[in-house]
């Protein structure tokens, strides 16, 4: 079937392909830079294990090692997908030279620090978001913004006080808002004596950190919650009622919601409308939970894609998405492109749903109607729209870009020897 066949099946049910692959064409998703070294950064040693509750598993050859290494995997990520991509850095990605003095501990960074990630944007024409890192440093005593020894939670405010500086750069150099999330795997393995304490010492360490001044309509501060990671099962500060209730009570900090950090039977694409209800904006961190692990490569599954329908509904403007997974155990740009892709086949299968018709039938209680359009737009020529927008966006259809990333690990990724 050819794209104007296929468009001519939509058009039956009043949708527009050209229109759905004109939109998407806008709107950003975050590229995180983590999934390229399995989360290691270049601040510290990468021989030490991950801390803060997350981890990554496997020993696939071919990490990125340094900033070069990672910026050219990114660029291959870049050349293999279709859509709008932004970078999404963690501060432990920071880049230091003998140019701006050297390596300096994480409440001391500054914007200069990020220059070259600046640079590398850009080149490319791509905004950025940032995180700070309150994990895998000797810092962790494991807590860290609810930490109970003051100079421990100064260092980490500090931390965050520095990011907010660094975000605002980063949105001032690129021209486009920068989304900063906060999140620390702050919590307990076992159960703990004193829940509020840590609690509300992380409150006060927030309030610290928005407290450095920046520009609301180019910096949005973020606050992402948790059910609970390793080594932490008993008890997480920043759970999910402290997040939203703590975004709610700020007028300069948003929710996100990773759907990877929830109880496996409660679904994120349910959350969205509840918190728009409210709020003008959220953010997303788009992820595949598998039992205990909250980061595996996202796949065109069927809550990616009840997610992006509730993103659509409500307004792709109101929401940022950011993908969030790192799996070591296969080809991390393999990986990468995978998950992106996915992402972008779940919006562009959003965006073709008739949605008007659809909420029309529910609003009438026309509920036999409604299942059955839902079930047939299962079986409509998705594929065709898919390689259209592919083609619009000059990139590789499906089935002509796993051969690249076999030649890139055969030349590029392959000679960096083991697995460091
Ligand atoms: C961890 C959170 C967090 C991190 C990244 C590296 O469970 O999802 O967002 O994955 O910041
Ligand atoms: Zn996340």
């Amino acid at each position: 079937m050819s794209y104007t066949e296929a468009k001519a099946k939509y058009a039956l049910l009043g949708v527009n392909p050209d229109e759905a692959i004109a939109k998407l064409r806008t709107v950003p998703v975050s590229l995180h830079c983590w999934q390229g070294d399995d989360v290691r950064g270049f601040d510290t040693d990468p021989t030490k294990p991950l801390t803060g509750g997350i981890q990554t598993t496997g020993n696939y050859p071919g990490r990125a090692g340094t900033p070069q290494e990672l910026m050219a995997d990114m660029d291959k990520v870049i050349s293999l997908v279709p859509g709008q991509v932004k970078l999404n850095l963690h501060a432990s990605y920071a880049i230091f030279d003998e140019e701006n003095g050297g390596w300096v501990d994480r409440d001391k960074l500054e914007p200069k620090h990020f220059k070259k990630w600046v640079d590398f944007c850009k080149e490319r024409g791509l905004g950025c978001d940032f995180n700070p890192t309150f994990f895998s440093h000797p810092k962790c005593d494991p807590q860290t913004l609810s930490s109970s020894n003051e100079g421990t939670r100064r260092f980490w405010v500090e931390h965050g006080k520095a990011c907010v500086r660094i975000s605002q750069y980063l949105a001032e150099e690129l021209g486009q808002p920068c989304v900063m999330n906060i999140w620390a795997g702050d919590g307990f393995k076992d159960i703990p004596a004193d829940r509020i304490g840590p609690r509300l010492r992380y409150k006060k360490s927030f309030d610290e950190i928005l407290s450095q001044s920046f520009d609301p309509d180019k910096v949005y501060p973020c606050a992402e919650s948790k059910v609970f990671g390793i080594g932490v099962e008993s008890y997480t500060v920043g759970s999910a009622e402290w997040c939203l209730r703590y975004a709610a009570s700020r007028k300069d900090c948003i929710c996100l919601l990773d759907n990877g950090h929830y109880h496996p039977t409660e679904l994120v694409s349910d959350k969205i409308s509840a918190i728009l209800s409210y709020d003008q904006k959220m953010a997303l961190h788009i992820t595949r939970g598998v039992r205990w692990d909250s980061d595996h490569v996202v796949l065109f599954d069927d809550e990616t894609r009840e997610i992006c329908k509730e993103v659509v509904r409500c307004g792709l403007d109101r929401v940022f998405l950011a993908l969030d997974f790192f799996d070591a155990s296969i080809n991390r740009v393999s990986a990468w492109v995978t998950g992106f892709r996915n992402l972008q086949k779940a919006l562009l299968y959003a965006l073709l749903e008739p949605h008007q018709l659809l909420k029309k039938l529910q609003d009438e209680g026309n509920w036999t109607r409604l299942m059955v359009i839902q079930e047939e737009l299962k079986t409509m020529p998705f594929g065709e729209i898919w390689d259209e927008y592919c083609r619009v966006c000059n990139k590789p259809k499906d089935g002509q870009w796993f051969s690249e990333v076999e030649e890139y690990e055969a030349q590029v990724l392959s000679r960096r020897g083991l697995s460091k």
